[in-house]
């Protein structure tokens, strides 16, 4: 796969194309960075923007991976102290899951956004955005029912970070679009360079094929999940024989495939006993997805083909916090 492909490879979209292949043309040594505001443990969500590090390493850059303290804080997810030893929690489990320890930078926030320069620039941009701005870009990111000044404080840092850490891209999930735009809009005003921005899709709910999958509501996976509760969860799943269900519903199984599996492994086989026609190999997620929209590949055979991928995915991170609270 060509640069450009591999740094395109499941993005739901990039702000702007042009300056993605601009990058791509010259992307050794480039830093592409996702921030992640500390929990205990990874769920697929986490997954899918690692899984886009990881094909950025592939593809030459250096990773950043922020371990968003300050921002967890300032969106009332607990105290330093707790926040902190979560984030390391949260390293060890994403070096387990594969990302490249010497080609990955791991950067708390509380690092550099404490500096005076850092904090001048803030206050230059709380004066230079207004109230509504910021809270629109928090839309999708703001825990807690009633938004406190921290949380419009916090789209502003977002901002500043990819001055701060030296970036050529942010990436992240479709909910932080509303952020980067804010910071391609605002960083000019502060007389610093516009990066552009990857976004990853948004997985739909398991059991529905509705909405996004959520570590708040309805199911999701994640690396604490035993094999027998993977199974069972993904047995369970939403999987009709179609890419396209009605309405606007999704195949969370057919995503599951496409962005957390497909990138990861060379070669899926679906183990059938002789009689219902023998094992399936796919190299590639279309082909699987028309067997399953044929009637080929039956919905029961690709589940649970899919837990067992997954399983394999999350067991070294699953065994990394065993080990962490022994
Ligand atoms: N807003 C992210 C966390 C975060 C991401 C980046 I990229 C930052 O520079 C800072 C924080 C979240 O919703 O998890």
């Amino acid at each position: 796969m060509d640069t450009y492909d591999l740094i395109m490879r499941n993005a739901e979209e990039v702000v702007t194309d042009d300056e993605v292949r601009d990058l791509a043309t010259d992307a050794d040594g480039k830093r592409a960075y996702v921030g992640y505001e500390p929990s205990g443990v990874l769920h697929l969500g986490h997954l899918l923007t690692a899984n886009k590090l990881i094909d950025l390493q592939d593809a030459g850059m250096e990773v950043v991976v922020l371990l968003a303290d300050v921002h967890a804080y300032l969106n009332g997810k607990g105290t330093f102290e707790e926040i902190r030893e979560t984030a390391e929690q949260m390293k060890a489990q994403f070096i387990a899951y594969g990302l490249e320890e010497d080609n990955t930078e791991f950067v708390y926030g509380s690092e550099f956004q404490l500096e005076e320069d850092y904090t001048l620039d803030l206050h230059e941009l709380e004066l230079a955005t207004t109230l509504n701005r910021a809270q629109r870009a928090m839309a999708e990111i703001q825990g807690g029912e009633t938004a406190k000044v921290s949380h419009v404080v916090y789209p502003l840092m977002q901002t500043l970070d990819i001055e701060y850490l030296d970036l050529d891209l942010a990436v992240g999930g479709l909910d932080q679009r509303k952020v980067h735009m804010l910071a391609r809009e605002e960083l000019p005003e502060l007389g610093y360079d516009v990066r552009p921005a990857l976004h990853t899709p948004i997985v739909a709910d398991l059991t529905s094929g509705e909405g996004k999958m959520s570590s708040s509501e309805g199911v999701t996976i994640s690396m604490e999940d035993s094999t027998a509760e993977l199974e069972e969860k993904v047995n369970s799943a939403f999987c009709p024989p179609t890419r396209e269900p009605e309405g606007d519903l999704e195949n969370p199984v057919l995503e599951l495939f496409e962005y957390h599996v497909f990138p990861r492994f060379e070669e899926i086989v679906v183990e059938r006993p002789e009689e219902y026609g023998g094992d399936l190999t796919y190299d590639d997620y279309e082909t699987l997805a028309t067997d399953l929209e044929s009637g080929e590949l039956h919905p029961a055979d690709a589940k649970g083909t899919l837990a067992s991928y997954l399983d394999e995915l999350i067991a070294p991170g699953r065994e990394k916090l065993l080990e962490i609270r022994d």
